[in-house]
């Protein structure tokens, strides 16, 4: 179902002029959500919806717990507090108007729209070199150090031979579900920032490597672009990667091949 709520106004001080930090000036937010309200309709139940009251108690929050240069950062802001705090909301539009903002120019209005949703992913971890669990776990807590990246469950830690005949050591394997509010090449972007952190260096294909993390599933979504292909490719072929899911969504049905993994 989709709630929206349209010229929600609130006087805050947003941009990138020193007086704009100061002086106050409209806002105008439009935000159109969708989320699963179907029993709160069945049952005619408030607990079972999205109260729109608190969503518009939370954009004025927003709008005027901090000062931001670009109505693109406070858009931004407004739509990922929105899902952080309403587990029922799939998606978010939201935007920002700034009908007064100081421009030498006759204009009707400036605005911006920022659009995120809730996907659900699953990551595999491996690593094979240094203290391996240790290296795993702490890629896990900046990864849900993110914004826009909940951790929410993750498999036991499993050891697993080197597959590939390029790497030499033993490997330390897992996969993680996150609850995940970027687009996929964000987080991929986030991936490669941590992997980096934890000292992986790009060398040898297969090669040995601290850290190594893979989108295996994305939502339902198959992408094919430069550097970024989900589902895995590989991934159904490979018991590292395939067992640790088959403990955190043995039921989940592959978007490529159509088949359950605990099937595979
Ligand atoms: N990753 C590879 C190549 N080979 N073998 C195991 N056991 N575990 C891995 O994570 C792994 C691998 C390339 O990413
Ligand atoms: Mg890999
Ligand atoms: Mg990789």
């Amino acid at each position: 179902m989709k709630i929206e709520i349209s010229s929600l106004e609130v006087l805050t001080t947003h941009g990138v002029l020193p007086e704009e930090k100061v002086n106050p000036q409209p806002f105008i937010f439009d935000i159109s959500l969708e989320a699963d309200c179907e029993e709160a309709a069945l049952r005619d139940d408030l607990s079972k919806t999205v109260n729109y009251s608190q969503v518009c108690a939370l954009v004025q929050n927003v709008a005027t717990a901090r000062t931001y240069n670009l109505i693109e950062a406070l858009a931004r802001e407004c739509a990922f507090s929105i899902l952080e705090k309403f587990e029922r909301v799939r998606s978010v539009e939201v935007k920002v108007s700034k009908p007064k903002a100081p421009v030498k120019a006759q204009f009707g209005n400036i605005s911006v729209s920022y659009y995120a949703e809730r996907n659900s992913v699953y990551i595999s971890l491996g690593s094979s070199m240094g203290d391996r669990e240790k290296t795993i776990k702490a890629a896990l807590s900046k990864l849900s150090a993110m914004r826009g990246i909940k951790l929410l469950r993750t498999s036991s830690m499993i050891k697993t031979a080197p597959v590939g005949g390029v790497a030499q050591n033993e490997f330390v394997n897992c996969a993680a579900e996150l609850d995940c509010f970027l687009s996929p090449r964000a987080l991929l972007d986030k991936i490669h920032t941590v992997e980096a952190h934890l000292g992986r260096v790009r060398s040898r294909r297969w090669d040995d490597r601290p850290i190594d993390i893979d989108i295996i599933f994305f939502g339902d979504k198959v992408i094919a672009e430069e550097g970024l292909a989900v589902p895995h490719p590989h991934y159904a072929s490979r018991a590292f990667v395939t067992l640790p899911l088959k403990e955190l969504c043995p039921e989940k049905i592959c978007p490529l091949t159509h088949k359950a993994i605990k099937d595979m």
